[in-house]
């Protein structure tokens, strides 16, 4: 595990232990960038923007783009190895999802960029001759990339491809619970043939660590990052004072709503997924589903059913989080039922030193119990009955959070009635986490600041400038 500053690797810095969640057991250690090197690596990308890839056509950068994702591709196996060390995910996820996705980011920006219009104004004036006016897109500049855990590939890319795409210079500084498959990028972008400086890595924690310092540092002039809302208004206040801006992809508390004319059967198959995929540790995962009352007891016994059948499924990414998750279903236990789950598994083997969380189902919860409105981001899932849509509405759309929905109902009227009543960044219906990576990403209220996907990554990661020719 290295930083990767201008060029070159850099083991530098105070080792950090990484653990195994799947056993619990000490797997190996990162360094943790001390300040003069976070301060080493915005350098660096500062003197890149003047540099030859100031002159990088879209054209070529495309072309690198597409190179990043072939060197991916040549060592994927070594990508999902290290994705699945760091988050215990099971394999069959980090090879359909994780890297696939990451090889994706890369390309479709790529993509996009060539196939990126400018617009032009032909603008009346008095003497008739008119003016011409076009739009330029600049570079930002010197972008810092911040991202969580839980898809340390996935994330970091979905920022650092439209970043590099639109001509900035980035500093990333992944989590320091999942630093592996980082580590593999900065290999690839090693051999990819960009200019020394223009990908720039550096490890460690978030407050008063490489994070922070990244966040605070003068030369750094946008954050995009992902990760909890609180720590989006931490690195809000730390860019307050230069007004650098950001993009933000934060938490959620997503609500699933099932209508009694739904196929009941692809809901509770759609829920298991949406809750549990990744053992909830998704920010788009459902964590509280309201279902129509005629159908609530089917509905709640089918996906009681189902959760306990689970197999496969990994652990909580630290002891720290898994202890997070328990103490949600301590309260739960407490105050409501638990249809299903809500312990720990108990495997007889190794696995029993790791995080592990098992599939739970809640419900009789009140809808201000604290397992019903803040984030757990474990494999939890509270069910609640409604009698209107209306209250259904009312009842999602409660809460600080607001970045996806889903709803279940086989009547087309009401699918486009409810979706876009939603207060939520995205909304789908009758499936879940289904991606086109053209369309606007991201979260209202306490979920978000600003849309990346497609051309909304492009502009943010921009400055578009007003060009005006009189003729
Ligand atoms: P986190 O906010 O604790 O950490 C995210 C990153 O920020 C890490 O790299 C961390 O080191 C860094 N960080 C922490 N404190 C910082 C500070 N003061 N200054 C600068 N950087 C700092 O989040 P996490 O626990 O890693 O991830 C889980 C959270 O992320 C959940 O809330 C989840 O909903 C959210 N998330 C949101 C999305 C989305 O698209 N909306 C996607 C994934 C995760
Ligand atoms: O699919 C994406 O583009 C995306 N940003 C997913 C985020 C998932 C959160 O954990």
């Amino acid at each position: 595990m290295r930083h990767y500053v201008g060029g070159g690797f850099d083991g530098s810095g105070v080792p950090f232990p990484l653990v195994d969640p799947v056993r619990g057991t000490t797997a190996g250690e990162a360094p943790a960038a001390s300040r003069e090197l976070v301060d080493r690596a915005v350098d660096a990308a500062r003197a890149a923007l003047s540099g030859p890839w100031a002159s990088w056509s879209p054209a070529e950068r495309a072309r690198l783009l597409h190179r990043i994702a072939d060197g991916i591709e040549a060592r994927f196996e070594e990508f999902v190895d290290a994705e699945c060390a760091d988050t215990g995910k099971p394999r069959e996820l980090a090879s359909t999802v994780d890297i696939p996705r990451a090889v994706a980011n890369f390309r479709s920006y790529a993509d996009l960029l060539v196939g990126r219009a400018e617009r032009s104004w032909n603008t009346p004036t008095p003497d008739g001759r008119g003016a011409l006016n076009y739009t330029v897109h600049k570079p930002l500049g010197v972008v810092a990339v911040i991202s969580p855990w839980n898809l340390p590939l996935l994330l970091l890319t979905w920022k650092v491809a439209p970043a590099l795409a639109t001509g900035n210079t980035v500093v990333a500084k992944p989590s320091e619970l999942t630093p592996g498959t980082a580590c593999l990028l900065a290999e690839v972008m090693a051999g990819a043939e960009l200019p020394p400086g223009v990908f720039n890595l550096v490890h460690g924690g978030g407050g008063d660590a490489a994070g922070q310092w990244l966040t605070e540092h003068p030369g750094v002039d946008a954050v995009a990052f992902t990760g909890e809302s609180r720590t989006g208004s931490t690195i809000m206040r730390a860019v307050a004072g230069r007004l650098a801006p950001v993009s933000f992809e934060l938490g959620g508390k997503n609500a699933g709503l099932v209508f009694a004319d739904a196929d009941l059967e692809r809901a509770v198959e759609g829920t298991l997924r949406s809750a549990f995929t990744h053992s909830g540790q998704v920010c788009l995962c459902t964590e509280r589903v309201y279902v129509e009352r005629p159908v609530f007891d089917a509905f709640a016994e089918a996906l009681a059913a189902g959760a306990r059948e689970l197999t496969g499924y990994g652990p909580m990414v630290s002891a720290a989080h898994r202890d997070k998750v328990l103490g949600y279903l301590g309260k739960a236990a407490a105050d409501g039922r638990i249809l299903a789950g809500g312990g720990v598994p108990r495997f007889g083997d190794d696995r029993d030193g790791g995080f592990w969380v098992e599939p739970t189902v809640l419900t009789g919860l009140p809808e201000d119990h604290p397992a019903v409105r803040e984030e757990i981001f474990g494999p939890v899932v509270h069910l609640a009955p409604f009698d209107t849509e209306e209250e259904a509405l009312a009842l999602a759309n409660a809460g600080p959070y607001g970045l996806a929905a889903t709803v279940w109902t086989g009547d087309v009227s009401r699918a486009h009635r409810v979706a876009p009543a939603l207060d939520v960044g995205i909304a789908w219906v009758n499936t879940w986490n289904l991606r086109d990576l053209r369309t606007p990403f991201g979260g209202v209220k306490a979920s978000g600041i600003g849309r990346e996907g497609g051309d909304h990554s492009l502009d943010f990661f921009s400055e578009p400038m007003n060009v005006c020719v009189k003729l």
